[in-house]
């Protein structure tokens, strides 16, 4: 009890994440169910629009706020920042508690609104008319509004966190680019959070007086403008999606460097520089996703050509990679598996993203499942391959024991299989015009709206089988003898230099 509600240790709050990571990921996925189910039948399963837009709602905030951000962030950011540092603990370790119990009250908050009155069919943007009390009356939206307030202060304090010991907690030896890649993700990706999150705080407290207390932030009938809000969401959530997936970028180098046995990644300034330009340049994006609100030629222009440009610091981090790849004999064990899966996939969601930063283009497919296919390949199959791929690489680290191999080698496949047979057709229902969050459509969407149902059963079946070959390593004590990842990541971070500080002159109870 002690250990865990009161902990202050970075790795026993690291575990804590994943499991609620686990534990949420196994929610979202269950809502997803629900909604690929009503889509591969006519429109008769759920029966209600409101309630399939409440699932659809619940479903991508579960799946952002609370498994990929805890898990990334919260349990490979607890384990790994301070191992990698050489430092004993965070900077914060009572704050680094709070950040993680602020999340199961804010899970609550979420689960609630979806339960009382009409729930929060929202959309995760939540985009005033829709979500202000003319549409959405009632609690609902005001608690999704308290869980994402909640949520946020566990994510900036989070970030105070990390950035503090990345600054202050480095082992002497190590200077700035000696800092392993990983370490300058989670660094970069706070130092977004912190930018970013205010912003989204600021738009639905708006929101929030707007509902409650009678302002006009966001109403034309009082002066304000609901374009207001969609600037606000978007200043937040272009970086925010960039939080998603940074920490997966920075796990997939040490991935990709060990399993390829060299010793250092290839171009690593390189990737440092090209992290930090696709944070800075995630800022100055954001009107990408608006280009229908009636923008003016030369505004989306710019924001046209500002969102290519990214292309050029990520193309440096796929082909550093490929790289560090080229030429070495490669363990084709289960994590190198995921990471040539992160590299390839997440590939084809960034061309689609190119594709979606033409206005003009854009003003066709905004709105369609184009949009939800290419976010799906860079979240579903960027960000979730990189936590496979960084869970199966460190989980004897973590745990001290294996998984089977051969069953993870079958997961993948199965998991490759599901997601790529669930999203591929949803660009062809895109570019055919099928609009996203209905709960029903045309009979000549039909087809590939089954495929599309079929490939999700398949990933179902997949994250069940990983279920299993937890549940066996965990049942079975699979003893560290043959895994030679396990040896090489704990002979590497014994290499690190060794720490200034002293476990005896932390003034914390440590357990
Ligand atoms: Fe995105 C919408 C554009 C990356 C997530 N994105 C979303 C949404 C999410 C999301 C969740 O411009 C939906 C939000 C909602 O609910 O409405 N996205 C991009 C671009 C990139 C990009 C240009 N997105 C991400 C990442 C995400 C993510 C990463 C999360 C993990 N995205 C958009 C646009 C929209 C959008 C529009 C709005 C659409 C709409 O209408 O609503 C880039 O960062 C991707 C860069 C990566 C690559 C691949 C590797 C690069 C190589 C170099 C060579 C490539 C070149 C390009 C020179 C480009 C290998 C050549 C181009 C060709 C087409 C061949
Ligand atoms: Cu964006």
């Amino acid at each position: 009890m002690q250990q865990w509600m009161f902990s202050t240790n970075h790795k026993n709050i690291g575990t804590l994440y994943f499991i609620f990571g686990i534990w949420a990921g196994m929610l979202g996925t269950s809502l997803s169910m629900l909604i690929r189910m009503e889509l591969s039948t006519s429109g008769y399963l759920i029966g209600n629009d409101q309630i399939y837009n409440v699932i659809v709602t619940a479903h991508a905030f579960v799946m952002i706020f609370f498994m990929v951000m805890p898990i990334m962030i919260g349990g490979f950011g607890n384990w790994l920042v301070p191992l990698m540092l050489g430092a004993p603990d965070m900077a914060f370790p009572r704050l680094n508690n709070m950040s993680f119990w602020l999340l199961p009250p804010s899970l609550t908050f979420l689960m609630m609104s979806s339960m009382v009155e009409n729930g929060a069919g929202t959309g995760w943007t939540v985009y005033p008319p829709l979500s202000s009390n003319l549409s959405h009356i009632g609690s609902s939206v005001d608690l999704t509004i308290f869980s994402l307030h909640l949520a946020g202060i566990s994510s900036i304090l989070g970030a105070i966190n990390f950035i503090t010991t990345v600054i202050n907690m480095r082992s002497s030896y190590m200077n700035l680019n000696m800092m392993p890649l990983f370490v300058w993700s989670v660094l970069i990706t706070a130092i977004l959070l912190l930018l970013s999150l205010p912003v989204l705080a600021g738009a639905i407290t708006m929101l929030l007086t707007d509902r409650n207390l009678n302002t006009n932030f966001f109403d034309p009938a009082g002066g304000g403008d609901p374009i207001l809000y969609q600037h606000l969401f978007w200043f937040f959530g272009h970086p925010e999606v960039y939080i998603l997936i940074l920490p997966g970028f920075g796990i997939i180098s040490h991935i990709v460097t060990q399993e390829s046995g060299k010793q250092k990644t290839f171009g690593a300034l390189g990737m440092i520089y090209a992290m930090l330009t696709i944070g800075l340049l995630g800022f100055v994006v954001w009107g990408h996703h608006m280009f229908t609100v009636g923008m003016d030629v030369d505004t989306r222009a710019y924001f046209t050509s500002a969102t290519m440009i990214i292309a050029i610091p990520t193309g440096i981090k796929i082909f550093s990679w490929m790289a560090t790849m080229t030429g070495s004999k490669m363990q084709m064990n289960p994590a190198m598996m995921w990471s040539f899966g992160f590299i390839f996939l997440f590939t084809i969601g960034g061309l689609t993203g190119i594709i979606l930063s033409n206005s003009s283009i854009d003003i066709i497919l905004h709105d369609t499942y184009y949009v939800v296919a290419h976010f799906h390949y860079v979240l579903s199959m960027g960000a979730v391959f990189a936590i496979m791929a960084g869970f199966t690489h460190w989980y004897p680290l973590f745990t001290g024991l294996t998984m089977n191999h051969y069953l993870l080698k079958i997961q993948f496949f199965t998991m490759f299989v599901g997601v790529n047979l669930t999203f591929f057709p949803q660009h062809f229902l895109g570019l055919a015009g099928m609009p996203r969050r209905y709960s029903d459509y045309p009979d000549s969407y039909m087809s590939w709206n089954i495929v599309s149902s079929l490939g999700s059963s398949i990933s179902l079946i997949s994250i069940l089988l990983l279920l299993i070959i937890i549940w066996q390593s965990m049942i079975f004590k699979n003893k560290i003898l043959y895994s030679t990842q396990f040896s090489s990541s704990i002979e590497w971070l014994q290499n690190l230099p060794p720490s200034e500080h002293s476990y005896n002159e932390m003034p914390i109870i440590t357990m």
